[in-house]
């Protein structure tokens, strides 16, 4: 992408709306725009990280055998009166009505959908466990959206549910879905605990919220030290053996780690005082186990092996895209803007001309960005007619892992400086030698 074709509206001041970092540089960074409040587009930069996200939240979904669907936002509050959450829910639901006066809402989330869809087609035990998903945009009317997109009324939601014959079952079913948390979050760039949570809206007694540590985070949290030396589950985890996936999540839960609605002080002070960690987190995702709470007022029944018919146990995981992006800034970032993770960068090199317009610059810009392009690498080549210290300064701001510095001293060797956002190291080398350390 050349840049001076690209969309990428940088603020040069500090958007005053924005109290923490992640919605600063996300502003400045021209990744969003506020439509109306708690309401976002997603500009070009953003979009690209975003979609980062989201596969890498669908591969691990994919890996654990959960499957992809796509369900509308809105939906017809008749389903929502079965289940009896049409009244209870509240005014965080957004109610509509179509032309012919029918009432709908944007949907917070998808239980009843799901459960619609399930109680359709599938009738028999032998077509369990199931596990089926969509990453879709949700609606809550929320008293407080604010820091950008962290806390916002639209967003985007990966939800997942889970149908069983039984509750042993629609536990394996959870531990699938936890483990594949574990592994989503670490792929993100993040160390995410899990901790044990309150219900809330969708029900159920047994949830787990992933807490990432941030100063900014909503949440206050309660754990013991040991959560950052655990190991991450690998990618070759056996999501069909149940007593392995039931020791994984054994050993993460094994040490205390709470929210403040689960405090249990108590067994927080049983900790040796050198371990506990009392901090403030972010949720970004939330797993429920929560039974026949649908399945029973809604006629989801499958005929067991006993030639019965039996409520089918259930369990629903969410996961916030767009809460994720801001979250990783929290963790990644320094003062001169974003730090991203290799596996969300918008891209993976960014190609700075000190001196458009220089023959001899211009051809290096160009060899490298054809030659990186072609080996198949998301590569920004920052071709505008612009001062040096511009072009570093966006270069910095947006955060892209490697810079590829190109200026007609260093050239006339036939050299570039490679720089790294992270650590800040700098490397002079060959145009060659840059295209192979960074093609491979
Ligand atoms: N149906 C269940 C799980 S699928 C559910 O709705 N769970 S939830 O309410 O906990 O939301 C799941 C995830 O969505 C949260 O962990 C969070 O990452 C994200 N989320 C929830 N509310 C917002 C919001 N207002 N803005 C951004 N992300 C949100």
């Amino acid at each position: 992408m050349r840049l001076s074709r690209y969309f990428m509206p940088i603020l040069k001041e500090n958007p005053k709306e924005a109290e923490i970092v992640s919605h600063r540089l996300m502003l400045r960074s021209g990744m969003i725009r506020q439509q109306s409040q708690g309401i976002y587009s997603w500009l070009p930069l953003g979009k690209r990280v975003l979609d980062k996200v989201n596969n890498i939240v669908r591969e691990e979904q994919n890996r654990s055998g959960a499957i992809e669907l796509l369900m509308p936002t809105l939906q017809s509050a008749e389903l929502w009166q079965e289940s009896g959450r049409y009244e209870a829910y509240g005014k965080e639901m957004l109610r509509i009505k179509d032309r012919q006066d029918r009432p709908m809402l944007y949907g917070p989330t998808n239980e009843e959908m799901v459960t619609d869809i399930f109680r359709t087609y599938v009738k028999s035990y032998k077509d369990l466990p199931l596990n089926l998903y969509h990453i879709q945009l949700k609606f809550r009317d929320e008293i407080r959206p604010r820091f950008g997109t962290m806390r916002s009324r639209e967003f985007l939601m990966k939800d997942a549910y889970s149908f069983d014959l039984t509750k042993e079952d629609a536990i394996n079913s959870y531990n699938k879905m936890f483990v594949a948390y574990l592994r989503t979050f670490d792929r993100l760039g993040l160390r995410a605990i899990p901790m044990r949570a309150d219900t809330g809206p969708i029900g159920g007694n047994h949830s787990h919220e992933f807490i990432i540590l941030a100063d900014t985070g909503e949440s206050e949290v309660f754990s013991h030290k040991d959560f950052v030396n655990f190991d991450i589950p690998s990618a070759d985890t056996d999501f069909d053996d149940v007593a392995g996936l039931q020791a994984i999540f054994d050993k993460w839960t094994s040490v205390y780690a709470a929210t403040s609605e689960m405090h249990d002080e108590a067994a927080f002070n049983a900790i040796p005082e050198g371990e506990r960690l009392s901090a403030r987190g972010i949720e970004v995702g939330h797993i429920f186990y929560f039974g026949t709470k649908y399945s029973e007022p809604m006629g989801a029944k499958v005929q067991g092996p006993d030639g019965k018919e039996h409520a089918v146990h259930m369990g629903s995981y969410g996961i916030g895209p767009t809460r994720l992006v801001p979250a990783i800034i929290e963790a990644s970032h320094d003062e001169n803007g974003i730090i991203w993770p290799e596996s969300v960068a918008p891209f993976d090199a960014i190609i700075i001309n000190m001196k458009a317009g220089d023959e001899a610059c211009d051809s290096a810009c160009e060899t490298l960005y054809a030659a990186l392009t072609k080996a198949g690498k998301d590569v920004l080549y920052d071709d505008r007619d612009e001062r040096a210290g511009t072009k570093f300064a966006t270069a910095d701001l947006i955060g892209v892992p490697k810079q590829i510095i190109v200026g007609p001293r260093s050239i006339a060797n036939g050299e570039v400086e490679v720089k790294d956002r992270k650590t800040g190291e700098r490397q002079t080398i060959t145009v060659d030698a840059a295209i192979n350390q960074l093609a491979g």
